[in-house]
């Protein structure tokens, strides 16, 4: 089953694809999978290449080729959750490799229902780097992650174990946020504010200016190139303006 269910995805223009029983999965900070359905028993996880644009200076450029991933991604999610649901009668239950995700107060919103980077670890798809991302045997650390949580009772792929990160340093050092200072440890506020400035952070503090500041001022700010971007990140998408940690790492050439 297995086999005919990898050969699907592929068929689509997946870039790879594994499998993990929910009890290989290990992501401690995570929620716990049963709370998105008890009855959900293994993890499909699809990888995508990322574009060679996330390395270009023109960040909408960059961001451009994230969302034609994030969109393809979703359509894939789609069409290999109702492959399993026709073929198989398995319930299914997609996780998106960007929004939307749980907005809660404790997390402070950054914690996805389930940790994608996790679940390709566990389905052998790869290892963590210094960047704390996952590093792909073959396209190295410009992949990116969707999944398919599915009641089909599928047995895990084998863990690698080769360690594929070569302790260059350049993402830390690359790092405008200095996010990537303490090995094993990504500071979450830091990376955020910097690579996205017009995110939730961004956009609460730009309002609190606003209510804060004189009519003529406010005025002023409403033709602002800054209002400009926050009103254009909450119409497409979150925008990245840093692509580094990605797109600096020398591991993996494989096109
Ligand atoms: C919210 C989010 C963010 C937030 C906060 C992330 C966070 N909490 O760590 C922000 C905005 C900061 C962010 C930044 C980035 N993100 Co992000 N993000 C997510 C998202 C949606 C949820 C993350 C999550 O819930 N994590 C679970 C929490 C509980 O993780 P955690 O336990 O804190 O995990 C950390 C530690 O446990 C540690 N760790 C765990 N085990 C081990 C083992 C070893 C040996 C080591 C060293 C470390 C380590 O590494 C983790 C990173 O801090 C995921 C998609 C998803 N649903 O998973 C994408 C995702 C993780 N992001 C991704 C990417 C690419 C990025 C960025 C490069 C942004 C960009 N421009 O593209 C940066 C990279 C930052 C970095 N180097 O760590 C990819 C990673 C792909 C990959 N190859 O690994 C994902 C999987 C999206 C996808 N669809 O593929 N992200």
């Amino acid at each position: 089953m297995k086999q005919t269910i990898r050969q699907f995805a592929l068929s689509l223009g997946i870039d790879d694809v594994g499998f993990a029983a929910v009890a290989d999965y290990n992501s401690p900070r995570s929620p716990k999978i049963e709370t998105i359905s008890p009855d959900i028993k293994s993890i499909i996880v699809l990888v995508y290449k990322e574009l060679s644009s996330c390395a270009s200076a023109d960040k909408d450029i960059a961001m451009s080729g994230r969302q034609a991933l994030y969109d393809f991604a979703r359509t894939t999610n789609y069409r290999v959750a109702r492959y399993l649901e026709s073929q198989y009668h398995a319930n299914t239950f997609p996780v998106p490799p960007a929004q939307p995700f749980a907005m809660l107060k404790e997390t402070g919103g950054a914690v996805g229902q389930v940790s994608l980077r996790h679940a390709a670890k566990a389905a052998g798809l790869g290892v963590f780097g210094r960047h704390n991302l996952i590093i792909h045997p073959r396209f190295g650390t410009r992949v990116l992650f969707s999944a398919v949580l599915t009641d089909l009772d599928l047995l895990s792929d084998p863990p690698l174990t080769d360690e594929l990160c070569n302790d260059c340093n350049l993402c830390v050092e690359e790092c405008p946020a200095r996010a990537l200072d303490e090995e094993g440890k990504t500071d979450v506020n830091k990376c955020f504010r910097t690579c996205q400035p017009y995110g939730l952070g961004g956009n609460i503090a730009f309002w609190k200016n606003v209510l804060a500041a004189s009519p003529e001022e406010q005025k002023r700010m409403m033709g602002s190139v800054e209002y400009w971007r926050l009103y254009q990140s909450i119409l497409v998408g979150n925008q990245y303006y840093c692509f580094n940690c990605l797109s600096v790492c020398p591991i993996g050439t494989e096109t």
